[in-house]
C-alpha cells in the first residue's frame, strides 16, 4: 500500500540532492551526460525514490522521466501540471544545475498526490545541457513529440555515436521506453510546466532576494568554425610566409569577445574550444577548430550580433589567406514565459513572505521549448553563491533551497485547486 502523500522538510530536500550528486560525481564536480552509465543510474534511483514516497516512474521513448500518482496513467491520455527540471550535467559542472529542479519536481508530485483537482507530474528531462549531443534541448523536444526520427541517426556525440545507439543502452536496462518517436505523443499532456532552478547568475544574492521569477529566457548561438591554413616547420617557415590557422582562430575569440563588450549588457560571447592540428611544438597548425556562442535575450539584437560575427570571421580569415567554414550547430531564440504564471507565483511568494524579482534568465532551460510550444510555463530561480555555475564550485544554501521549493509546492498547490485536466 503505497505511503500517503506527506509533508516534507528541507532535510529531504537535501539529503536527496547529496544523493543524486553522488552519480557522475567526477571530484571536483559532476558529470552526467544522457545516456551514459552515471546518468542511467541516477535515472534508477529516482524511480526507485518515486516508488519509495507512493509514487510511479514511467521514461519516455527518449528517457525523460514522468514522476506520477500510481493510478494516473502515463500513457498520452491524461493532461496535468508538470514540475521538474533536466537530469543531465556539463561536464565537471555543480551539484545543483537541473538536479534542484529534478527533485523539488519528485517531492512536489509526493506531496500533492492524491489531492483533488489537476494532476501534478513530476518531470526529468533526459537531456537539456547540450554537453554531449548538439541536438538541441533534446529532452524538451522529445518530451513534446518533436523529434523526427531521421535526427536519432542524425545527431552523432564526439566519437561519432549516435542518438539512437546512445538510446538503445538507455532502452536496454529501462531507463528509456521501447517506443519509437513517431508513435510517441507525450506520455503526459501537459497543461502548464513549472521549472525550479538555481539561477546561475548574481542578481538574487547581490540583491538579496530569495527568489526570481523569469519573465523570458535569453536565446543562444553557437556555430563551429573549421580554419584551414598550411601545416609548415615551425623552424624553417618565415613568419610572413603562414598561414596559421591557431593564430587566425585566437584573433576570432579575441573579435568575439570584442563584440560583446562593445555591444555592452545583456550580450555574450564565449569561444569553448579550439582544437588545432596536427597539434605539436615544430609544426605551424594548418587546421583549427574553434566553437563560439552569443547570447542575447533581444532576438534582433542576437541576429545583428550573429551577422556581426559572421562578418568579422570572414574578414580575419580572408585578410589572414585562410579559408573558413562557419557552421551554426545549435541555437535556441529568446523566450518570453508566462506572465499570468508569473503573477501567480509573485503573489504566492507574497503570501509566503519571500522577497522576490522578476529577471530575465541568461541561461537556457527546457520551460523555452514548452513555452515556445504554447505550454504556460514559468522558471524559478533560487541565488547562487557568487553566481557560479557550470563549475564543481556552484552552491546554494540549504535554506534558499527549501523556501524555493515551499514557493514552488504552494503554487503547485493553488493551481492543482483550481482543477482543469
Ligand atoms: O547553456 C545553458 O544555458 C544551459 O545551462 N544549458
Ligand atoms: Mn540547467
Ligand atoms: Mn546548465
Amino acid at each position: 500500500m503505497p505511503t500517503a502523500a506527506r509533508e516534507f522538510t528541507a532535510h529531504d530536500l537535501v539529503s536527496r540532492l547529496e544523493s543524486l550528486s553522488e552519480f557522475g560525481a567526477t571530484h571536483p564536480g559532476v558529470t552526467r551526460l544522457v545516456y551514459d552509465a552515471s546518468w542511467r543510474a541516477a535515472h534508477r534511483w529516482l524511480r526507485t525514490e518515486a516508488e519509495t514516497l507512493g509514487l510511479a516512474g514511467t521514461p519516455d521513448w527518449a528517457g525523460n522521466l514522468f514522476l506520477h500518482d500510481p493510478a494516473f496513467v502515463a500513457d498520452g491520455s491524461r493532461a496535468a501540471l508538470l514540475v521538474g527540471s533536466h537530469l543531465d550535467s556539463v561536464v565537471r559542472g555543480g551539484r545543483y544545475d537541473g538536479a534542484y529542479g529534478a527533485i523539488a519536481g519528485l517531492l512536489i508530485a509526493a506531496a500533492l498526490r492524491g489531492a483533488s483537482g489537476t494532476p501534478v507530474v513530476g518531470f526529468v528531462t533526459a537531456e537539456e545541457e547540450d554537453s554531449r549531443f548538439h541536438g538541441g534541448m533534446m529532452g524538451g523536444r522529445s518530451l513534446l513529440g518533436g523529434v523526427s526520427e531521421d535526427e536519432l541517426d542524425e545527431v552523432k556525440d564526439a566519437d561519432g555515436t549516435s542518438w539512437r545507439e546512445a538510446l538503445a543502452e538507455a532502452r536496454a536496462d529501462g531507463t528509456a521506453a521501447a517506443q519509437t518517436p513517431d508513435s510517441s505523443r507525450p506520455l503526459v499532456r501537459p497543461l502548464r510546466v513549472l521549472e525550479l532552478h538555481i539561477e546561475q547568475g548574481p542578481v538574487l544574492e547581490a540583491e538579496r532576494l530569495a527568489l526570481g521569477i523569469v519573465t523570458h529566457i535569453a536565446g543562444y548561438r553557437r556555430w563551429r568554425a573549421r580554419f584551414d591554413g598550411d601545416a609548415r616547420h615551425s623552424g624553417t617557415t618565415p613568419m610572413s610566409h603562414r598561414r596559421d590557422a591557431l593564430v587566425c582562430s585566437a584573433e576570432v575569440v579575441l573579435a568575439l569577445e570584442s563584440l560583446a563588450r562593445e555591444h555592452g549588457e545583456p550580450a555574450v560571447g564565449t569561444a569553448g574550444r579550439i582544437a588545432a592540428g596536427p597539434g605539436l611544438f615544430n609544426v605551424v597548425p594548418g587546421d583549427s577548430d574553434v566553437w563560439l556562442e552569443l547570447r542575447h535575450s533581444d532576438h534582433a539584437a542576437l541576429d545583428r550580433l550573429s551577422r556581426e560575427l559572421e562578418e568579422r570571421v570572414a574578414a580575419i580569415a580572408n585578410r589572414r589567406g585562410l579559408t573558413v567554414s562557419m557552421e551554426l550547430v545549435s541555437s535556441q531564440a529568446p523566450q518570453p514565459l508566462d506572465s499570468g504564471l508569473a503573477d501567480r507565483a509573485e503573489s504566492v511568494a507574497r503570501d509566503l513572505g519571500v522577497s522576490s524579482r522578476r529577471m530575465v534568465s541568461g541561461a537556457a532551460h527546457d520551460t523555452m521549448v514548452t513555452a515556445r510550444a504554447g505550454i504556460p510555463s514559468l522558471l524559478l530561480f533560487v541565488p547562487s553563491r557568487a553566481g557560479i555555475s557550470h563549475s564543481p564550485d556552484e552552491h546554494t544554501e540549504p535554506e534558499a533551497l527549501w523556501t524555493g521549493f515551499r514557493v514552488g509546492l504552494e503554487l503547485c498547490r493553488r493551481l492543482q485547486a483550481e482543477g482543469g485536466a
